[in-house]
């Protein structure tokens, strides 16, 4: 007797396959740039969608293991990572996550090469990219501080390619009293000679498997708020390995990142050194959130990609009601949305990444600084949520397979559900979208006059008749942000911080949306692909203004 048998999903290799990345690359990167970086991300697509992607569904069940105790009664507080994140690790160095951000092979584009990279590695990889991308804000912020002490002690180990000289960082701000109100913070530093010693409880401390930590406290006689904290530079173990004045309290009992092992402590004296000043730790530690919010970003598109490869291959070998699902006319509409949401996802995060790019090589004017400040958050708070929305309908695309466990595929969604929550959730984000309009020049206006300018930079040189109905929704979302944002600024800063969340969707979905007509123009005429012309005009009917007028609410 034989019974029905499910074919799994499979995946190919994942730089190969994605006809998003290798437009875009073709795009932005010279050729010569495209043919010398090509092989490296090849490779990591190869071991993404193969033994990496094995590696991932074998470790499925196994999680961190805090041991708090020895045989003997010591303190040790040792932390066991699983066998996948050990191999990530070793991964991340060799192939130069990070450092390929730092060694600027490329200039300005290596920001774009960097960011490739971890886009292919991050979704095999179950959260990987949540050190990395701490590694790599605190060796931004280390770099930038003038702090000379550290960044020869620190910055070596952040940015290297030999696995053994590696180190991670951790960024620890979160407190019981203030998770988004960083201010808040209780975490008093006391000085002795050159160095402090912090004394408080730290409420959610991502991998605290990392060597080192930046975190805010505030040493005495400081005033409360932001300005009173300091950014401190901290070694987590001394040579023997034991924790320096620190206990690990507990891990987090999360619903998703569970390979990250995210815990409570307490620092009991923990010796630590000033970065930069004895105050402004907010605005300081803000350089590490930046780059922290753009990872955020690139690991949205990179789940969202990942659930689509996945969702895509099967439709190919699910048959029900007679056909492959490949052939059903509702599942391909299903799917080419999730597409186009993702598409205009990518393009968003890789602009930021240009943009950030440019920024490190000292080659961005200051108008583009301050689209910068302002594209982070607006792009952090929109891929976030599309993260949750493809996920969500990628395990639909399964039937009841995508709800079961050992399929691999439930572990999207829980991932993906951290991305609109932490470096700031979407309402933060949105309040610290107003904060970026203002950049400068204390005026909401000029700030949206400079997105309304990058829009239509994308939009001037589009000519093909498909894409005009696409322009007409980016133009008249726009307009209808500056509409909004005048009445809402007349009826004062209630109207302003209640409306926030739906400005900074809209502003972030029509950004996306004109660099996808943007791209798919590009597409048609250099590699006669009318692939992305067919998404951007199904993103363009997707909701891109969600501004409810004031009257009607
Ligand atoms: C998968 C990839 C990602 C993985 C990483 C995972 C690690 C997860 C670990 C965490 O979750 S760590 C916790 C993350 N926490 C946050 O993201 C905090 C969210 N809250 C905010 O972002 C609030 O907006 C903020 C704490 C910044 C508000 O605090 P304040 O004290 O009200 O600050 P204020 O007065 O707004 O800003 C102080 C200064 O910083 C100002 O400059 P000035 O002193 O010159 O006036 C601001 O302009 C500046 N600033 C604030 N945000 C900035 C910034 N500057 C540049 N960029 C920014 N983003």
């Amino acid at each position: 007797m034989t019974f029905f048998k499910q074919a799994p999903p499979a995946l190919g290799n994942q730089y190969d396959d994605d006809r998003v990345l290798r437009s875009y690359l073709s795009r932005v990167l010279p050729v010569g740039v495209l043919n010398e970086i090509q092989e490296s991300l090849r490779e990591l697509g190869r071991l993404a969608g193969g033994e990496l992607y094995e590696l991932q569904l074998a470790d499925r069940l196994n999680e961190p293991a805090l041991t708090q105790w020895d045989a003997w009664g010591n303190r040790i507080d040792k932390i066991e990572l699983t066998p996948l994140w050990r191999v990530a690790e070793r991964l991340a160095a060799e192939h130069g996550i990070v450092a390929t951000a730092y060694e600027r092979k490329h200039g300005r584009l290596s920001r774009v090469h960097q960011c490739a990279l971890a886009y292919l590695f991050t979704p095999s990889t179950d959260i990987y990219s949540c050190p990395l991308a701490m590694t790599d804000g605190a060796a931004w912020t280390l770099l930038t501080s003038g702090n000379q002490e550290l960044i020869d002690r620190a910055v070596p180990h952040l940015i290297t390619r030999d696995p053994k000289e590696f180190w991670t960082a951790g960024q620890w701000m979160t407190e019981l009293t203030g998770g988004s109100d960083v201010g808040l913070s209780e975490t008093i530093a006391k000085q002795e000679g050159n160095s402090f010693r912090l004394y408080g409880r730290k409420w959610f401390t991502s991998a605290i498997s990392s060597q080192i930590a930046l975190t805010l406290a505030r040493p005495e006689g400081n005033p409360a708020g932001g300005r009173g904290l300091a950014l401190f530079y901290l070694e987590t173990r001394d040579e023997h390995g034991r924790p320096r004045n620190l206990q690990i309290n507990r891990l987090k009992d999360k619903l998703g990142t569970r390979k990250v092992p995210t815990a409570e402590l307490t620092l009991d004296g923990t010796p630590a050194r000033l970065v930069k000043g004895t105050t402004d730790g907010v605005r300081n530690i803000a350089l590490l959130l930046n780059i922290t919010r753009l990872w955020n970003g690139i690991s949205a598109v990179a789940l969202m990609r990942r659930g689509l490869a996945l969702s895509m291959d099967y439709a190919h070998k699910r048959v029900a009601f007679g056909a492959p699902l490949s052939e059903k006319p509702l599942h391909l509409d299903t799917l080419a949305t999730l597409q186009a949401e993702t598409e205009a996802a990518f393009h968003l995060a890789f602009y930021v990444a240009e943009l950030t790019g440019q920024s490190e090589a000292g080659e961005l004017s200051e108008e583009d600084a301050r689209l910068l400040r302002l594209l982070t958050p607006v792009m952090k708070l929109t891929t976030g949520k599309q993260a949750v929305l493809v996920a969500s309908e990628v395990l639909e695309t399964f039937g009841g397979a995508g709800y079961v466990e050992d399929t691999g595929l439930p572990l999207l969604l829980r991932d993906s559900q951290v991305l609109p929550i932490w470096e700031g959730t979407t309402n933060v984000l949105a309040l610290d979208t107003l904060r970026a309009l203002q950049s400068g020049e204390n005026d909401l206006k000029l700030g949206l006059a400079r997105l309304s300018l990058a829009v239509s930079r994308c939009l001037e040189s589009v000519h093909n008749p498909r894409l005009a109905d696409a322009v007409r929704v980016a133009r008249s979302a726009l307009d209808h942000a500056a509409t909004w944002l005048t009445e809402a600024e007349r009826l004062g800063q209630p109207a302003l911080e209640a409306g926030a969340r739906r400005f900074s969707l809209t502003l972030g979905r029509t950004m996306e949306l004109a660099l996808l007509i943007q791209h798919a123009q590009w597409s048609q005429d250099h590699e006669h692909d009318p692939s992305s012309i067919t998404s951007a005009r199904r993103f363009a009917t997707s909701g891109v203004d969600l501004i409810a007028d004031a009257a009607l609410l």
